[in-house]
């Protein structure tokens, strides 16, 4: 008998699962978006100026997202906000069976919040700290460190150096992440990327999300990064060079996919026509991930289930998915060892 639906997405719940590409901001649910904005207007003490309307909180393009990003910034400018938002991120993705979760977000300092890079980051590190030692124990959460296309170089090298610091002084900030409007120049950013890797820190990119240039795309491969996010425009058949192409098998690089996001933001036409099963099929190492579970409206479950659907994975494919990812993510071959115990576990309980 096939299952429908929302049976299928429960079934799917159950298995352990690896988040590796989430935005903070953008993956915050309307649920904790209206907890926001009660939070903003308390402080505020004046009702009527911030006026969030929620149900805008869908978006339908590349443009129309990165709306939303600027929204909910407004809504997490201060210390308190932040740390309710990523408390209730972490729980979301737990009770969707998230066993393990790098969460990625951009620091920023505001000049009505009272806060600086560097506090916005201690801010999010207690809040998964705070989270994981109490609700979320069978949890593990890490954090990478965002460089937006648009900052400028010193603002992202201040990143890198919070990075730099964190990761010495605790387990908790695994690498640093470039992301934002991939129709901005990055170029000015690259000296900053190798930086990072020349510090010994894990690097993940997003890369040809759009049709960048084949020279920013040859560029950013050349840094060898640790993951690559999302890839859209990489393939030939998609338009992408064939030198990138042989250069990106050569490096073998993982690549997070987000279904729902590139059909959503309009970068790819439909599921169908998605580059996951082009890279499926030569075993190309892929993890499967939501990019902003609140933006796209989605739970790592539902892009299990839609990988299901439109590229034939079965039950064990699912598990197997998951349990490959573990060799992608920014931790020590004996966390590795660890996670791989626990999925089996999982597995055997489920079973
Ligand atoms: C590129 C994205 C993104 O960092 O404020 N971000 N960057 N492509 C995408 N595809 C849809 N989705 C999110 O979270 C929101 C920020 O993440 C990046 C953007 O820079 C966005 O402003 P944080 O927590």
């Amino acid at each position: 008998m096939e299952l429908d639906e929302s049976s299928c997405i429960a079934k799917i719940k159950k298995l352990p699962k690896t988040e590796l590409h989430a935005h903070l901001n953008g993956s915050i649910s309307q649920n904790t978006a209206k907890k926001l904005i009660d939070l903003k207007k308390l402080k505020s003490g004046d009702n009527s100026t911030f006026d969030l309307n929620i149900p805008k909180l869908a978006s339908n393009d590349l443009p129309g997202c990165f709306e939303l990003f600027s929204l909910f910034h407004e809504l997490t400018d201060s210390p308190e906000a932040i740390y309710l938002a990523t408390c209730d991120v972490i729980k979301e993705f737990y009770e969707d069976n998230v066993l393990y979760l790098e969460l990625r977000t951009t620091p920023k300092a505001s000049f009505a919040g009272h806060m600086t890079q560097k506090s916005y980051v201690e801010v999010v590190v207690k809040a998964i700290e705070d989270t994981c030692s109490t609700v979320c124990q069978k949890m593990t959460v890490k954090l990478l460190l965002s460089i937006d296309r648009k900052r400028s170089v010193t603002d992202a090298e201040e990143t890198m150096k919070i990075a730099e610091e964190y990761t010495t002084s605790t387990t908790k900030i695994v690498g640093v992440d470039l992301s934002g409007n991939p129709v901005c120049d990055a170029r000015h950013l690259f000296p900053v990327l190798e930086y990072v890797k020349k510090a010994g820190l894990n690097l993940t990119v997003h890369i040809s999300e759009v049709p960048n240039t084949f020279e920013e795309v040859e560029a950013l491969l050349k840094i060898h990064p640790d993951r690559l996010g999302h890839g859209t425009y990489l393939h030939p058949s998609k338009g992408g060079s064939e030198k990138n192409y042989d250069l990106l098998k050569q490096l073998k690089i993982p690549l997070e996919v987000c279904l729902t996001s590139n059909v959503i933001s309009k970068t790819v036409e439909s599921y169908e026509s998605h580059h996951f099963p082009l890279f499926r099929d030569i075993g190309y190492p892929i993890v499967l991930c939501t990019d902003d579970k609140g933006v796209f409206d989605t739970t790592l479950s539902k892009e299990y289930y839609l990988a299901s659907k439109y590229y034939g994975l079965m039950e064990d494919d699912l598990f197997n998915h998951s349990f490959n990812s573990i060799n992608y993510i920014f931790a020590t071959e004996q966390e590795k060892c660890q996670l791989q115990e626990l999925w089996k576990q999982q597995n055997n309980k489920n079973n």
